[in-house]
């Protein structure tokens, strides 16, 4: 079938397709049953086709990224979760807590270009109090006050919760005052219980997370938010996912961003799942753009996909690759080949070669203007 675009025409070989695309054209929202469709059509082109022209009617040709440095102060975790190769118990081999020091110095330390983004997410540690983290993030902020902290998960916030014996409301309160600006989007995982009793059940439960961003995006807080797939979920468990997502978005619009995270199995005790191909990563962008019409962004996250695929998809409906990152641990330990981090004009150049045009941004979207080795946010 052939439907008329405003740009070039859109031609699929797949008839289940046909009325998805109907509705994309028409600007109508996709529904459960259209998403299935999405995941299931072989005309993975047409696909990516119908995502990339909804990310190119908002963006353009802009595909934004940003200078960063991941910090992970603690890989100590109660958690025990099958997806994670990270967290460790308090006393076996290889398991670390910063001292708040040393937390700050890592924050000075990696590549010379001032970063504008602090990522900050840990284990859940059995004994440090919330008192460590609000310190933590005072310290940063008093040390480098031009740097945004997008600090701790749903997960981690809940957790400090109920340790510290407060209400999520308040703790993100206090987390705040101390200089979080904004938070990112993990430990979302897949909201779908017969999933999380198999990946991660020791973690709160879906609706706590989506209760936990309601909340965090009352209180004025941005956040993003991730799904984790290619592990034991199915396509209804995504689709699922999505929509909840959506949903909370037409509420709050909280959430600036959404980045799916492909499952690395290595060193996981789900070991012997098989890695997500290049074309799972790309449906998966691609669909995410186009039920996801609420979310402004959709990131590819190069260190997740490779850089290879993250360009890629850079023309499948992602607008976003991230940033330098610098220093990268979760996806290491589950056995990631790419690098730790990548400096701004790698990143720049790999955007260029996908035929978009950079765009630095800060944690907030906007423009980052930079001289030698300082930069200018346009407010
Ligand atoms: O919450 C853990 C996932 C997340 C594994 O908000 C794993 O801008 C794959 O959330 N294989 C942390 N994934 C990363 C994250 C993130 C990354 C980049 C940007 C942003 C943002 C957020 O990584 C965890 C979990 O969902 N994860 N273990 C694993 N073996």
């Amino acid at each position: 079938m052939t439907l008329p675009s405003n740009r070039r025409p859109f031609t699929t070989s797949d008839p289940q397709l046909a009325p998805v695309a109907e509705k994309v054209f028409a600007g109508e929202r996709l529904g459960f049953q259209d998403a299935l469709a999405l995941y299931r059509s072989h005309d993975i082109f047409a696909v990516g086709w119908m995502a990339n022209h909804l990310r190119e009617n908002l963006h353009g040709d802009i595909a934004y990224f940003n200078v960063n440095r991941h910090i992970n102060p603690t890989n100590v975790c109660v958690a025990a979760c099958r997806l994670c190769a990270f967290g460790r118990k308090k006393d076996s081999p290889g398991a670390y807590t910063m001292a708040l020091e040393e937390a700050w110095a890592a924050a000075a330390s990696g590549y010379s270009e001032a970063v504008t983004e602090f990522h900050i997410v840990g284990g859940l540690h059995p004994d440090l109090p919330l008192q460590y983290f609000l310190d933590l993030v005072r310290g940063l902020k008093e040390r480098f006050p031009q740097v945004h902290i997008k600090a701790f998960t749903m997960v981690e916030v809940s957790f400090l919760a109920r340790r510290a014996k407060l209400t999520v409301r308040e703790t993100l309160e206090k987390l705040r005052d101390a200089g979080v600006d904004s938070l990112p989007g993990g430990g979302a995982e897949i909201f779908a219980s017969r999933v999380r009793h198999i990946i991660c059940d020791h973690k709160i439960d879906g609706d706590e997370w989506l209760e936990t961003a309601r909340t965090a995006h009352l209180l004025g807080l941005k956040s993003n938010a991730t799904m984790l797939y290619g592990h034991v979920e199915n396509d209804e468990d995504r689709v699922d996912h999505l929509l909840k997502l959506r949903a909370l978005q037409d509420e709050t619009h909280g959430f600036q961003t959404f980045i799916p995270l492909a499952f690395h199995p290595d060193h996981t005790p789900l070991e012997h799942l098989p890695r997500t191909t290049g074309m799972m990563d790309l449906r998966q962008i691609a669909v995410s753009r186009l039920l996801l019409d609420n979310f402004p962004h959709i990131k590819a996250y190069w260190q997740m996909m490779t850089p290879q695929i993250a360009q890629v998809a850079l023309r499948f409906g992602a607008d976003d690759i991230d940033g330098t990152v610098v220093e990268e641990k979760i996806y290491h330990d589950a056995g990631a080949t790419t690098p730790q981090g990548m400096r701004r004009q790698d990143l720049v150049r790999i955007i260029r070669q996908a035929g978009c045009q950079p765009f630095e941004r800060d944690t907030l979207y906007r423009e980052v203007t930079r001289t030698e080795d300082t930069f200018t946010i346009a407010v």
